[in-house]
Order: C-alpha cells, then sequence, then structure tokens
C-alpha cells in the first residue's frame, strides 16, 4: 500500500513537473521577441514598467521598426518581399482592404519617391510668405500609409512654410489608430506641429474635413488624403500661386502610387497630364487639357473639375465661398459640388503641373458607410439642386428616383449662400469654364435609346472613357440605364456622352473618341428611322448580330434591322 502511494506521488510530481516546464516554455517563446526589446530600452533607460501605457507602446513600435526594411521602395521603386507567405498574406490584404499592408508595413515610412518633377518646372523660382495648415482625414486607414503621408509632409515641405499638420480621426474603429498613433508622433515626430483630434462618431469625410478646417490656423489649407506622399517641390507653386490669386482654387498633379507594390508610377514624362472633368450621371472624370494651346505648358491650367481629395485653398477663402455642404454625408458628390461653387462664385480652379503628390488609388473602398446607402446619389442631387439649374434634368435622367427623393434633406440654406455670394448660372458654367462639355439633349435631332423595329437597342457596354470599342446590341433595359444613351446631333455625329460612333474597316461600328470632320463618324438620321452613312453609302443596321457584338453598316433596305427609334424626337428639325 505504501509502495504503492509513494510511486502514485512519484508520479504525479512527475506530470507536475512537466505541466510546469511547458509552461514556462510556452510563455517563453510567446514574450522573447518583446523581451529582448524591454531588456534593451532597460539598458537605455534603465527604467521600464509594464503597466505604463507608453512602454507597452514603446515596445510595440521598436518591434514595429524593427521589421522594417531599409531602402525598400526607395525612390519610389516597385518594392517586393522575399518570403512567400508574405506575399500571400499580402494579396489577401489587397483583397480585403485593397491595399497590400504586409508590404507597406515595411518600406520606411520616411522614403524618398524622388523628383517627380517635369525638368521644366525646375527653371521656376518661388518665394512664398503663406503658410499652410496640411489636414489629413482618416477613417480606419493603414497605420503605416497614413504615417507615410505625414513623413512625406514634414520632409517635403520648407519647415517656414509648414505651419502645422492638422490629423482628423473620423471614429476609426481600429486600436492603433488611437493612443498608439499619438506615441509615435510624441516620440518620433515631435517638434514637427501635428494635432491630432479623434471625433466621437463617425461623421463621413465631408464634415470630417469641415472638423479639420476648423481647427487649422496657417493661411492655407491643403487636404490630402492619407494614403498620399508629397514630393519635392510640391509646396511652393501652390502657396505661390495662391499668394498671387487668393481666390484661386489649386490641386497638385495626382500620380498614382500602386495598392499592391508601392511603386510610384507616374515619371517626369507630361504626356499623361489630365485635369478634371465630370459626367451627366454625376460622376467625377480625368479628361485632356480642353484647350490645345495649353498642352504641354507647366504653368497653372484650368481645370473644370477636381477630384477632391488633393486641393489648396486659401483658409478664410474656404469659409467664404461656403466651405462644404454641411448636409452632405458619407463619401462622394462634394467635389463637384466644390467645384462647381468655386467657379459660380467667382473664384478659379486650376491644376498646377510642377506640384506633385502621389495618391495610392484603390479599387473598392475598404469601408462601409453607415447610415444612408448611396451617399455619393443623395450628395449629387443636393448639388444638382443648389447649383446646376435646368441641366438638372440631365443627371435626373439617369438617377430619376432621386429627384424628388425626401432623403436629399433640406437644401434652403446652400440655396440661400448661393444668392448672396451673387453667383453664376450653370450655363455660364458650361459655356465659360468647360464650353467642350456634350450636351445630350442639345442641338440634337434625337436622344434617348435607340431602339431597332426588333425591340434591341444600342448599347456602349460599359467602355470607359479614353478607350475604344463596339457599339453594341442589347436587348433594351426598362431603366434609365446610362450605357444605352446616345444622341443623334446637328452635326451628324451618333454619339455617347464620350464616344462618336465610327465605321471600322470590316465595317462594324465602333464607339471611339469624336474627331471633326471624320466622314466615317459622319451619319443622316431619316424621319423614316434609317441612319445613314454617305461615304459607304449603307445603313446602319443589326442584322446577322449577334448580342452583345458590335452593330454593322449595310446595303440599305426596307429591313426592321434598319429603322431606329429615339426616345425623344425634336420632330421641328428633322427632315
Ligand atoms: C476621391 C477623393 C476623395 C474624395 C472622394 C469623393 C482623390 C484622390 N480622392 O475618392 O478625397 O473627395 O473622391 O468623396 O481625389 N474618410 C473618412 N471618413 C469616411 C470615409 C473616408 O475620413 O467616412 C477618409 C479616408 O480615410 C480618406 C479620405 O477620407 O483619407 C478620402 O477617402 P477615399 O480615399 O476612400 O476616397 P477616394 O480616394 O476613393
Ligand atoms: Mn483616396
Amino acid at each position: 500500500m505504501f509502495v504503492k502511494c509513494r510511486r502514485h506521488r512519484v508520479l504525479i510530481h512527475k506530470i507536475l513537473l512537466f505541466m510546469v516546464t511547458v509552461i514556462v516554455l510556452m510563455f517563453l517563446i510567446r514574450e522573447l521577441p518583446e523581451r529582448e526589446i524591454t531588456s534593451s530600452k532597460q539598458i537605455q533607460n534603465n527604467i521600464i514598467d509594464e503597466n505604463d501605457e507608453n512602454d507597452e507602446y514603446e515596445i510595440k513600435l521598436r518591434t514595429y521598426e524593427s521589421k522594417i526594411i531599409p531602402n525598400l521602395g526607395h525612390n519610389g521603386k516597385e518594392a517586393t518581399l522575399k518570403d512567400p507567405e508574405d506575399n500571400e498574406l499580402g494579396e489577401k490584404a489587397l483583397k480585403s482592404v485593397a491595399m497590400n499592408y504586409v508590404l507597406s508595413d515595411r518600406i520606411p515610412l520616411n522614403r524618398s519617391v524622388g523628383d517627380r518633377r517635369n525638368e521644366g518646372c525646375k527653371k521656376f523660382y518661388y518665394n512664398p510668405t503663406l503658410t499652410a495648415s496640411v489636414v489629413i482625414i482618416f477613417y480606419n486607414e493603414i497605420l503605416s500609409a497614413i504615417l507615410r503621408t505625414i513623413w512625406s509632409v514634414t520632409l517635403q515641405t520648407p519647415e517656414h512654410l509648414l505651419h502645422e499638420i492638422v490629423l482628423v480621426d473620423d471614429a476609426s474603429t481600429a486600436e492603433e489608430l488611437k493612443g498608439f498613433l499619438q506615441y509615435y508622433i510624441d516620440t518620433r515626430l515631435s517638434g514637427h506641429r501635428i494635432k491630432l483630434h479623434h471625433l466621437n462618431e463617425r461623421v463621413g469625410l465631408i464634415k470630417a474635413r469641415l472638423e479639420g478646417a476648423k481647427l487649422a490656423t496657417g493661411d492655407v489649407l491643403i487636404f490630402l488624403d492619407a494614403h498620399c506622399e508629397a514630393t519635392i517641390g510640391w509646396i511652393e507653386p501652390l502657396l505661390a500661386r495662391i499668394e498671387e490669386s487668393r481666390s484661386t482654387v489649386l490641386t497638385p498633379l495626382i500620380d498614382v502610387i500602386s495598392a499592391s507594390n508601392f511603386a510610384y508610377l507616374s515619371d517626369a514624362d507630361y504626356t499623361g497630364f489630365q485635369v478634371g472633368g465630370f459626367s451627366w450621371p454625376g460622376h467625377f472624370t480625368w479628361i485632356n487639357v480642353q484647350n490645345e494651346n495649353d498642352r504641354g505648358k507647366l504653368t497653372p491650367i484650368k481645370s473644370p473639375t477636381m477630384a477632391g481629395g488633393l486641393f489648396a485653398i486659401e483658409r478664410k477663402y474656404f469659409w467664404e465661398i461656403g466651405s462644404y455642404d454641411d448636409k452632405m454625408e458619407g463619401w462622394g458628390g462634394e467635389n463637384l459640388e466644390i467645384s462647381f461653387r468655386i467657379w459660380q462664385c467667382g473664384g478659379r480652379l486650376e491644376t498646377v503641373p510642377c506640384s506633385r503628390v502621389g495618391h495610392i488609388f484603390r479599387d473598392f473602398h475598404p469601408y462601409s458607410i453607415p447610415g444612408k446607402k448611396d451617399t455619393h446619389g443623395i450628395n449629387t442631387a443636393r448639388l444638382a439642386h443648389v447649383w446646376m439649374d435646368d441641366y438638372k434634368r440631365l443627371f435626373f435622367m439617369y438617377r430619376p428616383k432621386l429627384e424628388y427623393s425626401p432623403l436629399i434633406g433640406d437644401i434652403t440654406s446652400r440655396l440661400e449662400l448661393r444668392k448672396r455670394l451673387k453667383c453664376k448660372s450653370f450655363k455660364w458654367y458650361l459655356d465659360n469654364v468647360f464650353p467642350e462639355k456634350f450636351i445630350p439633349d442639345e442641338n440634337v435631332l434625337g436622344y434617348g435609346q435607340v431602339r431597332n423595329n426588333l425591340n434591341m437597342c444600342l448599347d456602349d457596354l460599359s467602355l470607359h472613357e479614353g478607350t475604344t470599342g463596339p457599339l453594341g446590341l442589347y436587348p433594351c433595359h426598362a431603366f434609365s440605364a446610362t450605357t444605352q444613351y446616345f444622341s443623334m446631333t446637328y452635326k451628324g455625329k451618333l454619339r455617347s456622352e464620350n464616344f462618336c460612333a465610327e465605321i471600322s474597316n470590316t465595317l462594324e461600328v465602333q464607339l471611339t473618341r469624336c474627331l471633326k470632320d471624320e466622314l466615317k463618324q459622319s451619319w443622316i438620321f431619316f424621319k423614316n428611322g434609317t441612319i445613314y452613312n454617305s461615304l459607304f453609302a449603307k445603313c446602319l443596321s443589326s442584322e446577322g448580330v449577334e448580342v452583345p457584338k458590335a452593330v454593322r453598316i449595310d446595303n440599305c433596305k426596307d429591313s426592321d434591322h434598319q429603322k431606329w427609334k429615339f426616345t425623344y424626337i425634336n420632330s421641328t428639325v428633322i427632315t
């Protein structure tokens, strides 16, 4: 009995000893890297209090900093990691938040992307005296992307021109964007005059920018998204131009930084330089510089609209001109609103080709917008009612349900603003600022859906601006689809907002850039529904066309394939 009991006790002891060893080992494995850092800090500072939040941040930060790879992505070159596991995680990150943060976290936060300016820019001499408040708002952005934005601003801005950086956290839920970010600023960016303000509730990007603007005290506000990199010489031409003309609002050239490998994609080559336009369905678009004489110039160039995220405006002028529409929620629309307003109310909008800032363009929004759905549509409906006069019909043609939607809310104060500032009409804006903009229902014989006698419709098959593709045939949509709107102009163009129908060598019809005096783009529309081209002496036809392929031209005959009806017809002028 005694022997058995002793054996048992020994066994229990052994088991206990084993368990204790395992626990100690597990603890050591988990804590080891942090311990190492702690001890190095102990050596430096002699004291460490693990319950102190700051020490916890310091440990975390050093672990983070120790993983940064020197020179990765230097000079804005494409960055890659060697470990296939990291690359797999990077791919996943791209799918979940549209940005490879695995890679972003390893690229030095203060990397240089090089001098991106056109050679000609280096000849200009600027000596501004105005100072800037750079306002950066964010919601759950990747910390390393925010920090790289901040670093690029502090490093690329002469100290006497940078009044402060104002960061506004739109109530992010990510913990590291709270105390840890503040700790980073206090310890790694101290002395750079950076204000970090946390909003208590999520207000959306428009109101978050307004909060930032209220906190700012510099002469000029410069807004940036939280995933940008400013480059050498970016700020001087912006401030100098505003000093020259305080009612001019400026955007830098916004270059592309890849969301997958962080390459700064645009070089000093000037050819891709575009300015802001808009589409009638209410979207911002990039357009070529309209006036041919302006192409290739390096001085600030007129821009009908701006993308919205990156711009400089004299601070007091920002408030005088009506800041933002504070009833706009979520995301979208504010950029066209402020663009139209600036022009119509006496200001100017320009793109400054010698000021270059990179922006990470993401494939999708990594965040959802609480509350109302389609804030872009609702915000655009607000601006259409306030700024577009009768031309709002063209926006509501695409979005009929929004026209009288109660979701739009009260616009009285914005209408009052327009009156108070004695702003000009939208027609003035179209005639003087953007005369090249095509107006689908003016000077046209017909517009709307183009349906043949067999109830099939012409369709642009979602062609993207700047490309060429088939003028397709597709079942007619019952709703106002943007892909099925065409106009037959007085000048004989069969066109959509951005493309003209042109006959290709195979006699198929393509949508492409509109050209003056191009016979392959010239059509005659007859009362009986025939659409005829005189160069080939043939008619637009859907015979033998497989949906959704291109329509073609064929010998003219009395066929349902060759009879086309526009939704709206200007019957007074049709022959
Ligand atoms: C573009 C603009 C963006 C804005 C938008 C239209 C550029 C390069 N970007 O979209 O600035 O004008 O068009 O509305 O011109 N954010 C918040 N709260 C939110 C949502 C976003 O603070 O609820 C922040 C976000 O973290 C980012 C900024 O707002 O720093 C702009 O958002 P985005 O980058 O998702 O917009 P983007 O570039 O697709
Ligand atoms: Mn952005």
